[in-house]
Formats: structure tokens, C-alpha cells, sequence
């Protein structure tokens, strides 16, 4: 069937009117979580039925064989999804848009807890072979690292000779990208393996006997498209990071020119035919290798090449935690991509010259806006200085970007900065995912909110109206059952279907503060206790996600989840009103399992540190109601829906900005003055949890020692309240199903294909036709 699947689209690739006259997006990115694609492309051929009733006639289980299908685990999080939805929203709107990013032997770790505790395991997602890709050798790109610069001046002018270098090749794998209803653009996901370029073995090595160094050659080389980094908030600093980042770089800008060449256009007029857009600081060396080719390959002049690489490239911000902000030790940089860095100091140069003409007081603004400073290359410097257009991905972030983070820029470079909310694939999401919900709305307002998600708000002519409310209630009451059925037959836990299921999947981050959702649950186990009527109906709490292997204090919250879990488990007294349950290794295949069961969804981060979130909007288009903070696009969220159809609490970002420019607010005053928070956090460390001794001691320390960076006690009384409202809400269903109705009908703005609609037509200038049609 998926040979099948294969032919059609190479066939209706060959049909893809391409190329020649249309302008081409590259997105590159070092992630792409694309999920399984086998259901996917079955659901949006409309084909699903009647494949599962052929296959039922040979005595095979549709559903037995979708499970076969690995899900690559390309990414960490919402960057990568973010990626795979915007591919699949390009090829929905019919825009030449592909994806260029690294074929990582091992994705992301595949998570398992034992003891309560998280392990990793490598995931192997290339074991049994990937149906959908295709090995294309004879487009490979020799990709060069280390070695030396010689320069000679030939008729006047300066000419670069890299020499010395180690060479990589480049193989590309293709992964062919199809969306629903638009069989004739089939658009292309690159992705890049790391090969020797000479498949001899090192024998002058091999023949002195020296076997390690005849191997670790060719190792050293695979090890480039290895594993993917597993750590979503702080840099590596590692040579192997570097050398991936410039190795999937160069050879998409290597496989770029040999393309645009074969068009035949003035390389004058590159940028009208080409764009490159790059996710995050991760691909920014786009920008001194597009310099390089267009300069030391192509013979042109530092000024013109300068205007085709600015006018080419745009980049969208996704973070403004400092310790995930891109740098480079120049040493390491230097000796690595000589050449490359050479490029780096002239733009870096040029760029000082001018400001310094142009701001001459201004000793602070020059030197915040160097790209090479205290012996680093600052990478989001250079992305900003090397582009056209710099995003933010929700308004709030925007925001704080050009007021805070590249204020300094923004005075400089004001015209470039603009905003793009995230969106997701509403057809992966909801149409996919949640197939009763999907027809239930099909009934009632027609099929063309598939195309255009925004008529999903014709769905508020139901929102007074009892029966389509009670069907409603039905869809996600057999959700909850699916997903009661998936956990006892992987993790052998009975849930309770009945209850409410309030749900925070998302990697583990302090920022994030699962903490504070643990607190609110301490806090009603001891009300609990005190009050067996305190709770009205009961409640499912949800975990899920990922902490990076590295990162001891997430990881300590995951042990602390299980612990209150087991807890929670042997007290006969509150489990029949509480329950606690950690998913492992969340990842896409279980999201979308997960969004249509949920009740409630958590978007709990402190204010102004979370970029956007792309899960709240997945949970709020199957009708979960969030409880969240004026972070991200909760902001947004709460703007579509009226404050009555969400529950906000919290600190603003503005205050939590302003508190932490002054050092902080005093966490231990707090501890002090409230006495039931107090009872929860010293529970921590008291022998609450037997068996933990000191083992939380990190996290209550975070708090009172270290003055609770995120605000997790300050917060606390406020989301308490919320919770309350929320419980209250909760219990009046149809009140209930009500809001729940009202969040579906307003989430198609944040469908991903309203995001690629505005990056095509303010950022990447292509056409936007078949959106527009659909408006
Ligand atoms: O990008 C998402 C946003 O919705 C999230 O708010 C944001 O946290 C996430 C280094 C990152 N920001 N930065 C990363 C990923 C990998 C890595 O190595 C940083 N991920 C985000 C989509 O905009």
C-alpha cells in the first residue's frame, strides 16, 4: 500500500508545475517532527474507509498496521512541529515551499520511566527502514570543514582558496510533502545524512595496523548526522553542534544554486526567485555561505553579494531565554570554518563601520550589536544584521523582542521586525486526530472548514442549542475512553473516564512549571484530607513530556510527579477523587491521542518566557478549556475567545520583566505569610514522601534558597483561585460544553495555514491564490 502511496506521488510530482516560474521557499531548520504520515495522507485522500474495509477483506487491522509506522523523532518540541506544520500548510496553499534539515540516525531519545524516574533509550526510527524516503546519491554535496584560507590577488581583485579542508559528503534523503486537496503540488522535505566522501578505507592507516584511526575517520564523519541534540533550552557549545549546523547549511545551499543555475536566471535577480528562511539561530550560517558561493564561486563583488544574501534570507525568533541564545567560542569557530569565519568578521566589520557613523554617542548600542564580542560569535546578532525580516511567533514575544531583547536593533533596523503568531495543522489536529469531533462539525456547517478554518466559528449558531451541546459532551466522552484504553495497555494504570482530565503534556522546564501544577495538586490532597468535601467530582491530572537528559532539576520533577502519583494512589482516603498519571515518551503520536481527551489544558508558564506555545492551540480546537497565564499566544487566545471562555491568572510579563530587573520579588515572605503554600512546599523535604529523603530538596531549594526564578509561589494563589472557578464551571455541563464549543468555533485562526498565508505574502512575497480563494 505504501509502494502504492509512493507511485501516486512521484506521478503527481512529475505533475507538480514547479519550478521555472514560481517563486521557491526553503525553510531550513535543524528539526522537523513530521509524525506518522501513513493515516495522515489516507485521511486527507479521503480514503481511509474504504482502505480499512479492503484490508478488512485480507483479514488485516488498518489500526494494527498504522502502528507499524515509526514516528520520527526529528525535534525536541514545538520548534520542530511548528516546522512539519508549516510544510504541510505550504504544499495545503500550492507554495513551492520545501524543508531542509538533517537526517539524524537517532532521533530523539525514546523515554521510559522506571522507578519513577526518566531513562532514555536511543530511538531507533531507521531499524526497519522509512517507507517514505528516498535516497537521491546524485544530488549529494561535498561539504568542506577545517583546513586553510590562501589568498591571492588576481586583476586586482581578492581571491580565496580553501585548501587542506576535510571533506563530508552530503547525501540527501527525500521525504515527499502532500496536503489535503492539492494532489498537483507535492512539495519536498531534505533531509541530510553525512557520508564519507570516499568509501575506502583509510589504508595507509589499515595497513600499519592502525584499525582505530582507519575507522574513527569514517565515525567522525557519520557522527555529524548521528543523533539529534536532545536539550531545547540551553546551548551545547560542542563542536559536533556547530558542525551540524554549517553541514546541513551548506549542502542546502549547495543543492539550491545547482537548481537555480539549471533556471537560468540573472543571478542578479536570486531573491525574486528564492527564499530562505531559517528557523531560529540554528541555520544562520546561511548567511556568510550564501556570501561565500555568491562571492568566492560566483566571482561577484562583497556589495552586490551583500544585497542578494539580506534580500534572500528571513528569520523568525523562537526564544528569549538567554541560556538557548546561539554562541560561539571564536577559536573553535575559526578553526572549523575558517573561510566561513573570515566572511563573519567582514560582515561584522562593515556593520560596526556603519553604526558608528551613524550613532556615534552611542557606546552601549555599538557594542551590543557586535556580532564577535567577548570572544564569541553571537549568532542572533548576526541573524538580524544578515536578513531581511525578523519574526517573533506570538504578539507578546514580538513585543519583548523589539523592546528588550534586539531593542537596540529595532532602532537601527525598525522596518524588519514584524510578527507571526504560530499556528498548527488543523487537519492533523482536529481533522485527523479527533475523527468523531471532525464529523460531528462536518454535519453541522459543511466540509469547508478543512480548507478554511476560520468557518469553524459557524459553529456559535450551536452554542445555545442542547443536543448538538450533548453530542458534543458524547465525542469527548469517548476520547477520554480511548485514551483510558491506550494507558492501561502500555502502562497497565486503570484511569477513570468519568473524571475530568486536566492535561499539561509539554517538555519538562522550569519555565514551564509543572511545578506549580504539582503545588495546586499537594494542595487539594491536603484539603483533601482535611475536608473530605472540599472537591466537587473528580480529577484525572495528566503528565507528559520530556526533561533533557542533562537537565537534573527537570528531571527531578518527573520523579517527583510519580512519587505524588503513588502517593496519591495508596491513600484510600482521596483516590477516588484524585489520580495522577506521568504518559511516557509523549511525543506527536501521542499528542494527538492526547489533545481530544483533554478537559483542561495547562499554559502555565511564567509570563513572558514562553514564545508562544503551539499545544495550547492544539488542545483548545478539541474543545479543552485552557487555564493559563498572559504568556504566548494565551494572550491571543484569550483575545478569540473573551476572557469568560478562558480562566487567566498570574503575573503580567511586564511585571514579572520589571521584578526581575529588581532582583527578584522575596519568595521566603511569601513562604511566611501563607500558610497552606507553606504546608505544600515543606511537604518537599518533611518525609511527606517516604521514601524520598533528600531527593526533592533541589526543588525546594529553587524556591526559598534561590528565590524562585519563575515566580511559582507568587503565582500560586492566584491559579488556585482560577482552578476554582474553573472546578465551578466544570460542574454545570452544559455551561461547560458551551465553552467548550466556543473555543473550537474560535481556534481556526490559529490554524497553521493563516500563519503561512501571512509569511507568504509580507515575508517570502510569493503568491497566496489558493488561500485566498478559500477566504
Ligand atoms: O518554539 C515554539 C514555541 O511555540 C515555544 O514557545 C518555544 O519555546 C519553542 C533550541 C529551541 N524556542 N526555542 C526552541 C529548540 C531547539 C533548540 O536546540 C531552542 N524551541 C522553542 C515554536 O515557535
Amino acid at each position: 500500500m505504501v509502494l502504492l502511496l509512493k507511485e501516486t506521488i512521484s506521478f503527481n510530482r512529475a505533475l507538480t508545475k514547479n519550478s521555472i516560474s514560481t517563486k521557491q521557499v526553503y525553510y531550513f531548520s535543524m528539526e522537523f517532527l513530521i509524525g506518522r504520515l501513513l493515516r495522515y495522507y489516507l485521511v486527507n485522500m479521503e480514503v481511509e474507509e474504504l482502505v480499512r474495509e479492503s484490508l478488512a477483506e485480507l483479514h488485516i487491522n488498518l489500526d494494527d498496521l498504522l502502528e507499524q509506522e515509526a514516528d520520527p523523532g526529528l525535534g525536541n518540541g514545538g520548534l520542530g512541529r511548528l516546522a512539519a506544520c508549516f510544510l504541510d500548510s505550504m504544499a495545503f496553499g500550492g507554495i513551492s515551499g520545501h524543508g531542509n534539515g538533517i537526517r539524524y540516525k537517532y532521533g530523539l531519545f525514546e523515554q521510559k520511566i522506571r522507578n519513577g524516574f526518566q531513562t532514555e533509550l536511543a530511538d531507533n526510527w531507521l531499524k526497519n527502514d522509512y517507507p517514505w524516503e528516498i535516497r537521491r546519491a546524485d544530488k549529494s554535496v561535498v561539504v568542506k570543514f577545517k583546513g586553510n584560507v590562501q589568498t591571492e590577488c588576481a586583476d586586482g581583485k581578492l581571491v580565496f582558496y580553501h585548501e587542506d579542508y576535510e571533506p563530508v559528503l552530503a547525501v540527501p534523503y527525500d521525504i515527499p510533502v502532500m496536503s489535503y486537496d492539492n494532489p498537483s503540488n507535492i512539495n519536498n522535505l531534505r533531509l541530510w545524512s553525512a557520508e564519507p566522501v570516499s568509501n575506502e578505507l583509510d589504508f595507509a592507516s589499515f595497513n600499519r595496523g592502525d584499525f582505530n584511526q582507519a575507522v574513527s575517520l569514517r565515525s567522525g564523519v557519520e557522527a555529524i548526522s548521528y543523533i539529534l541534540y536532545p536539550d531545547d533550552c540551553s546551548r551545547s557549545g560542542k563542536e559536533l553542534r556547530l558542525k551540524q549546523e554549517y553541514f546541513f547549511v551548506a549542502a542546502g545551499l549547495g543543492s539550491i544554486m545547482r537548481s537555480f543555475k539549471k533556471r537560468n536566471f540573472p543571478l542578479g535577480d536570486f531573491s525574486r526567485w528564492v527564499s530562505i528562511h531559517i528557523n531560529d539561530t540554528h541555520p544562520v550560517l546561511c548567511i556568510p555561505e550564501l556570501m561565500r558561493i555568491l562571492i568566492d564561486e560566483e566571482g561577484l563583488g562583497w556589495d552586490q553579494a551583500w544585497n542578494i544574501t539580506v534580500n534572500s534570507i528571513s528569520f523568525t525568533n523562537h526564544t528569549i531565554m538567554p541560556e538557548a541564545l546561539e554562541k560561539w567560542p571564536v577559536n573553535l569557530f575559526k578553526n572549523l570554518l575558517p573561510r566561513i569565519y573570515m566572511i563573519v568578521e567582514e560582515i561584522d566589520r562593515r556593520f560596526k563601520e556603519r553604526t558608528a557613523k551613524q550613532f556615534i554617542d552611542d557606546v552601549q548600542l555599538i557594542q551590543n550589536t557586535q556580532i564577535i564580542a567577548d570572544g564569541h560569535i553571537q549568532m542572533a546578532n548576526l541573524a538580524v544584521i544578515g536578513s531581511s525580516s525578523v519574526n517573533g511567533v506570538a504578539s507578546l514575544h514580538t513585543m519583548i523582542l523589539k523592546q528588550r531583547v534586539f531593542s537596540d536593533y529595532f532602532r537601527i533596523f525598525g522596518y524588519k521586525f514584524n510578527n507571526k503568531t504560530n499556528g498548527v495543522n488543523h487537519r492533523r489536529f482536529l481533522l485527523a486526530a479527533n475523527p468523531l469531533l471532525s464529523a460531528l462539525i462536518t454535519e453541522a456547517i459543511g466540509p469547508g472548514w478543512k480548507k478554511n478554518a476560520e468557518e469553524l466559528e459557524n459553529l456559535l449558531i450551536y452554542r445555545e442549542d442542547a443536543s448538538f451541546l450533548e453530542k458534543l459532551a458524547q465525542v469527548k466522552s469517548h476520547n477520554k475512553t480511548q485514551l483510558v484504553k491506550y494507558v492501561k495497555e502500555n502502562q497497565g494504570s486503570d484511569l477513570d473516564s468519568q473524571s475530568m482530565f486536566d492535561v499539561q503534556v509539554k517538555r519538562i522546564h522550569a519555565y514551564k512549571r509543572q511545578l506549580l501544577n504539582i503545588l495546586k495538586i499537594m494542595h487539594l490532597y491536603n484539603q483533601l484530607l482535611e475536608n473530605p468535601n472540599s472537591l466537587p467530582g473528580s480529577h484525572t491530572f495528566i503528565f507528559g513530556g520530556k526533561a533533557a537528559p542533562g537537565y537534573h532539576y527537570a528531571k527531578t520533577i518527573i520523579k517527583l510527579i510519580n512519587t505524588l502519583a503513588e502517593k496519591i494512589h495508596k491513600e484510600s482516603r482521596v483516590r477516588e477523587k484524585l489520580q495522577i498519571v506521568f504518559l511516557e515518551n509523549f511525543n506527536v503520536s501521542l499528542g494527538e491521542l492526547v489533545y481530544p481527551a483533554a478537559d483542561i489544558s495547562e499554559q502555565i508558564s511564567t509570563a513572558s518566557k514562553e514564545a508562544s506555545g503551539t499545544g495550547n492551540m492544539k488542545f483548545m480546537m478539541n474543545g479543552a478549556i485552557t487555564i493559563g497565564t498572559l504568556d504566548g499566544a494565551n494572550v491571543e487566545i484569550k483575545e478569540a475567545v473573551g476572557e469568560k471562555n478562558i480562566f487567566i491568572f498570574g503575573l503580567a510579563a511586564e511585571e514579572v520583566l520589571r521584578y526581575s530587573s529588581e532582583g527578584g520579588y522575596k519568595s521566603l515572605d511569601l513562604y511566611y505569610s501563607n500558610q497552606s503554600l507553606r504546608l505544600c512546599v515543606d511537604q518537599l523535604v518533611n518525609g511527606f514522601f517516604e521514601t524520598a529523603g533528600e531527593e526533592f530538596r533541589v526543588i525546594f531549594d529553587s524556591l526559598l534558597l534561590y528565590n524562585d526564578d519563575y515566580f511559582v509561589l507568587r503565582d500560586f494563589d492566584t491559579y488556585l483561585e482560577a482552578y476554582k472557578k474553573l472546578q465551578c464551571s466544570y460542574t454545570d455541563k452544559k455551561h461547560w460544553q458551551g465553552l467548550s464549543l466556543f473555543n473550537i468555533a474560535k481556534s481556526g485562526i490559529f490554524s497553521s495555514d493563516r500563519t503561512i498565508r501571512e509569511y507568504a505574502k509580507q515575508i517570502w512575497k510569493v503568491n497566496t491564490r489558493r488561500f485566498d480563494s478559500y477566504i
